[in-house]
C-alpha cells in the first residue's frame, strides 16, 4: 500500500506524527497512508508560501494562469482515471466522480482564462486631469480547507483563481479525500510551479485549526457549518485576515399546485438522493400543495423505493455509499428523530436488506433512502438541521405560494432551492423572497455552473469561496489616482491654495 507525503516547499515531505488510511467507502478497502499534519507542519508550509509570495506576485497574471492551463489539459487528459479515484475514495457513482473532475477543469479554465480579461475599474473622476481607477493587490497567503464531497471540484473553487490573482496557497484536505489531495499536488508538482507557491498539508481537524490560527492573510472554508462559524470567529478577531466561507444548508424544494409533475418528480429525486444526499444543496424538505400533495408523494415514492444503490463504479447506481461511518450514525439519528418527533414513515430503506449489498462491498458504508411525512410545526428539529444523507421530509402546505415559501424560509440556513410551478408569477414571487444563494425554476437545486457565486445567505455563509467572488477575499482594492498636469486641483471644492504667515 502507497504511503504518501506532504507536500511543502516544493519537496515532498514525510509527517512527523501519526499517520492515518484513506479507505474506499463502499469496500472498507484502504487506498493509501497518510501523515497526519501537525501545528509545526502547517507552520512551516505557511512560512515557505510566505516566502515564496514576493516572486509569485511579480510574474504577469499571464504567466501565472500558464500553470493552471497545464492542469486543465492533465485533468481532462486523466478524466475517466481521475474519476474513478473520486468515486473510489468518496464513494459518489462514476458519473458524478468524472463530474467533479469536469467541474474542475471548468473552474480552472474560468480562472486561467480570467487572466487575459480587465481587472478592476476605470473611475472617472470630478478632475479632467486626474485619472481614477480601482486596482487589485493579491493579500498574500491563503489557507484553503475543503470537504470530501467534492475533492477535486473544490480545491480547484479555492485554489486556482486565488494563484492567478498573485497569492500563494497552504491547502489541507479533507481526512476522507487525502488520495484526491495527493493527485492534485503532483500535478502542480509536474508544472514546475516555483517551490512554495502551492503547499498541501494532510491532516485532520488539529491541521486546519492550526492553518487558521497560522499567518495566513485570507482563509477560504468550504465544509460544515459547526467548523465554518468558529473558522468564522476565530479570523474575525484577527484585524486583516479575511475569511470566505461556504457551509451546509436545509434545502428545499416547493412544488405549487401549478407544477407539472414529471418535472417536480424529477427534480426532487434529483436533489435529495444524487450524492447519497451529501452536497451542501441537497433538498432534504419537498413542500408540496395539497392539491397535488398525494399523486406526488404517490410517484415520489415509487421512485424512492426504487432508486439503484449499490456499486459506484458500475454506470446502472444511482446512489453510492456515504463517505464513513459517522456518516451513516447522523443518518440514523435524524431518521429516528423524525419519528420522534411525528414523522409518518414513507420510505424506509435506510439500512439495506443484505440481497442489496453489491458481493464484495460488505464492509461498505451503506444506506438507503428515507422518507417521511410530517406537518409543519417551526419547532421542529428535523425541518431545520441538515443531516447530509439521503433523509428527506414531504411536507404539505395550503394556500398561495407565500406560505410555501414562508416555510421554506423557516431555517437557519439559506443556500440553495427550487419551486416547480407552470405559474410565472408564482416562480417569480420565489425568486425574488426565497432565501437563499442559489435558487433554481423547474430544476433540480444541484448542479451550479463555476461561474455561478456559490454561496447562501443566513448560516449557510459569509462570502462565496468560488469564482468572481473568490477575487474579493484574496485580494485587496487601491482607490489609485493619478494628476496628468502640474497644478494641484482637489475633487469637493476644496481649496488647493497653501496660505502661508505673513510676518
Ligand atoms: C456542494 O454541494 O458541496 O451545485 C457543492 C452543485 C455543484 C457543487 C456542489 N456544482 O451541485
Amino acid at each position: 500500500m502507497a504511503e504518501y507525503e506532504h507536500y511543502i516547499d516544493g519537496e515532498w515531505v514525510a509527517g512527523d506524527g501519526e499517520d492515518f488510511e484513506s479507505v474506499n467507502p463502499a469496500t472498507g478497502e484502504t487506498l493509501g497512508t497518510f501523515p497526519r499534519g501537525t501545528e509545526a507542519e502547517v507552520e512551516r508550509a505557511v512560512a515557505a508560501a510566505t516566502e515564496a509570495f514576493e516572486e509569485w506576485r511579480g510574474l504577469s497574471y499571464i504567466d501565472r494562469a500558464e500553470y493552471l492551463w497545464e492542469i486543465y489539459h492533465e485533468l481532462r487528459e486523466r478524466h475517466q482515471e481521475l474519476g474513478e479515484i473520486v468515486t473510489k475514495e468518496c464513494g459518489k457513482e462514476i458519473s458524478e466522480g468524472k463530474a467533479d473532475v469536469t467541474e474542475a477543469w471548468h473552474m480552472v479554465e474560468w480562472a486561467a482564462g480570467n487572466a487575459r480579461h480587465p481587472h478592476g475599474d476605470i473611475v472617472p473622476s470630478e478632475i479632467a486631469a486626474k485619472d481614477a481607477y480601482m486596482r487589485r493587490k493579491p493579500r498574500g497567503v491563503v489557507g484553503c480547507i475543503t470537504p470530501w464531497n467534492f475533492p477535486v471540484a473544490i480545491p480547484f473553487w479555492h485554489m486556482a483563481v486565488t494563484l492567478v490573482e498573485g497569492n500563494t496557497v497552504v491547502w489541507k484536505p479533507a481526512e476522507q479525500t487525502p488520495w484526491c489531495g495527493q493527485v492534485i499536488a503532483e500535478m502542480f508538482d509536474d508544472t514546475g510551479i516555483p517551490d512554495g507557491v502551492f503547499n498541501l498539508v494532510q491532516g485532520y481537524g488539529e491541521a486546519g485549526a492550526a492553518l487558521v490560527d497560522s499567518d495566513v492573510d485570507t482563509v477560504l472554508f468550504t465544509g460544515s457549518a459547526e467548523v465554518g462559524h468558529s473558522v468564522n470567529q476565530q479570523v474575525a478577531e484577527v484585524p486583516d485576515k479575511n475569511v470566505s466561507c461556504e457551509m451546509g444548508g436545509k434545502n428545499a424544494i416547493v412544488i405549487t399546485e401549478e407544477a407539472d409533475l414529471d418535472v417536480a418528480v424529477h427534480a426532487a429525486v434529483m436533489s435529495s438522493f444524487k450524492t447519497t444526499g451529501q452536497r451542501c444543496v441537497s433538498s432534504e424538505r419537498l413542500i408540496v400543495h395539497t392539491d397535488v400533495y398525494d399523486e406526488f408523494k404517490e410517484r415520489f415514492v415509487d421512485l424512492a423505493e426504487r432508486v439503484a444503490v449499490g456499486d459506484p463504479l458500475d454506470p446502472e447506481t444511482f446512489m453510492g455509499p456515504v463517505a464513513d461511518e459517522s456518516q451513516v450514525e447522523k443518518f440514523h439519528r435524524y431518521n429516528d428523530l423524525a419519528q420522534t418527533e411525528g414523522g409518518t414513515v414513507l420510505v424506509d430503506r435506510a439500512e439495506l436488506d443484505e440481497g442489496e449489498i453489491p458481493d464484495g462491498h460488505e464492509d461498505g458504508h451503506w444506506v438507503g433512502p428515507f422518507v417521511y411525512e410530517i406537518d409543519y410545526d417551526p419547532e421542529l428539529r428535523c425541518l431545520k438541521e441538515e443531516v447530509f444523507g439521503p433523509h428527506v421530509a414531504l411536507v404539505e402546505y395550503d394556500g398561495d405560494v407565500d406560505r410555501a415559501i414562508e416555510i421554506h424560509n423557516d431555517v437557519p440556513y439559506g443556500l440553495a432551492g427550487a419551486i416547480v410551478s407552470e405559474d410565472y408569477r408564482q416562480i417569480n414571487r420565489y425568486r425574488d423572497r426565497g432565501e437563499v444563494g442559489l435558487a433554481y425554476g423547474n430544476l433540480p437545486c444541484i448542479g451550479a455552473e463555476v461561474q455561478l457565486p456559490f454561496g447562501g445567505v443566513k448560516k449557510s455563509g459569509v462570502g462565496a469561496p468560488a469564482a468572481r467572488e473568490v477575487i474579493e477575499a484574496v485580494t485587496t482594492r487601491t482607490a489609485w489616482t493619478l494628476n496628468n498636469a502640474k497644478d494641484i486641483v482637489m475633487a469637493q471644492g476644496l481649496s488647493a491654495d497653501i496660505t502661508t504667515q505673513q510676518d
